[in-house]
């Protein structure tokens, strides 16, 4: 993916600007580009995260939000929801990339315009207005554009405070979670496997000990699913062995239930914002 490289117009399609803005960039010396010899512009992908990286935090920003003008308090789900429902893939995809590079946080995103579109696409299949069809479509639209954001934030600098096991706990099979909670630790900073639905305690101990986490992030949407004791169990000996923490979340949990967890498993927590996440690795365990 390194070698990738980009035309103006694509990254004007990328990022939802006109060609001759992209152009403008790079003559001004802001984004960098090589010139091949036929006289055309490319851009590498990583001068493109670093250009990015810069606009959200440097002076010129305000050039870039004269042309996007997302702000975290504006956001708004309905324009990206109704984008998929009329299949405007590459429309509601540029409402995520100009939030993001406008500075927007990547759990404001998530928070303020995925997850409300999710809900929405919930409520719409139980009253019966939206086929199961749709709700496929519309999801699996979503899981792509969740990880092509997530290649905006894979700068150098980035990945530096530790490694994320994530997991949904078997029987569950919400999936497109894991990758909104891979996109929100990587932004954080962490570096992160996705390990998908139907993960068996077995499958959980065999993923630790190959990828040496510091931290398993566990995941439970779908409220049916119990949680069987040879699994807390088998939990509570893979923290003991590998010293890893264990954060568990989502609108899955019954009462108590995370609380019961929590009581028998050393080094888990009970973590259910997505801000939450930002400082796991505070929670370390003698290594
Ligand atoms: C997409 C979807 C599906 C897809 C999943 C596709 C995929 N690849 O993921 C499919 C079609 C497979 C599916 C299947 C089912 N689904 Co479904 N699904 C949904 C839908 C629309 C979105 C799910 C989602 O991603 N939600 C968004 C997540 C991200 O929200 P969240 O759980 O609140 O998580 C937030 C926080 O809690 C936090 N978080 C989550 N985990 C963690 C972990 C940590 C550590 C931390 C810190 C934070 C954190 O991050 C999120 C962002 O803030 C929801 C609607 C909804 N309201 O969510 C229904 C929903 C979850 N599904 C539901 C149901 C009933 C089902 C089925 C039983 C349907 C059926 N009859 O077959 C099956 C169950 C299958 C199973 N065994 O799991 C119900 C669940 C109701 C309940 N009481 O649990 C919902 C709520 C729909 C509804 N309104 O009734 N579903």
């Amino acid at each position: 993916m390194q070698n990738v490289h980009f035309t103006p117009p694509e990254i004007a399609r990328l990022i939802g600007v006109n060609e001759s803005t992209v152009k403008r960039w790079v003559d001004k010396g802001l984004l960098t580009a090589e010139v091949t010899p036929g006289g055309h512009r490319r851009v590498s992908k990583r001068d493109i995260e670093k250009f990015i990286q810069a606009h959200r935090k440097g002076a010129d920003r305000s050039y870039i939000l004269k042309k996007l003008n997302a702000t975290s308090d504006s956001l708004d789900y309905e324009p990206y929801y109704l984008n998929l429902l009329s299949r405007r893939y590459r429309e509601a995809q540029q409402l995520l990339h100009q939030a993001y590079i406008s500075g927007v946080a990547i759990a404001d995103i998530i928070e303020q315009i995925i997850v409300p579109t999710l809900v929405r696409i919930g409520r719409g299949w139980k009253e019966g207005v939206l086929s199961i069809q749709s709700e496929h479509r519309i999801t699996i639209v979503i899981r792509e554009q969740l990880i092509a954001l997530q290649q905006f934030t894979e700068g150098d600098t980035l990945r530096k405070k530790g490694k994320v096991l994530i997991s949904c706990v078997p029987g569950d099979n919400h999936e497109l979670v894991l990758h909104i909670l891979a996109l929100a630790l990587k932004s954080y900073k962490y570096e992160t496997e996705v390990l998908g639905i139907n993960i068996s305690i077995k499958e959980l101990a065999r993923a630790t000990k190959e990828y040496r986490p510091d931290h398993i992030v566990l995941s439970k949407v779908y409220s049916a699913v119990r949680m069987s004791t040879e699994y807390v169990n088998g939990l509570a000996q893979i923290m003991k062995v590998y010293n890893t923490s264990v954060h568990i979340g989502g609108s899955g949990w019954k009462k108590g239930e995370i609380a019961h967890i929590v009581k028998q498993v050393p080094y888990a927590y009970e973590s259910r914002t997505l801000k939450e996440l930002e400082k796991i690795h505070l929670c370390k365990v003698q290594k």
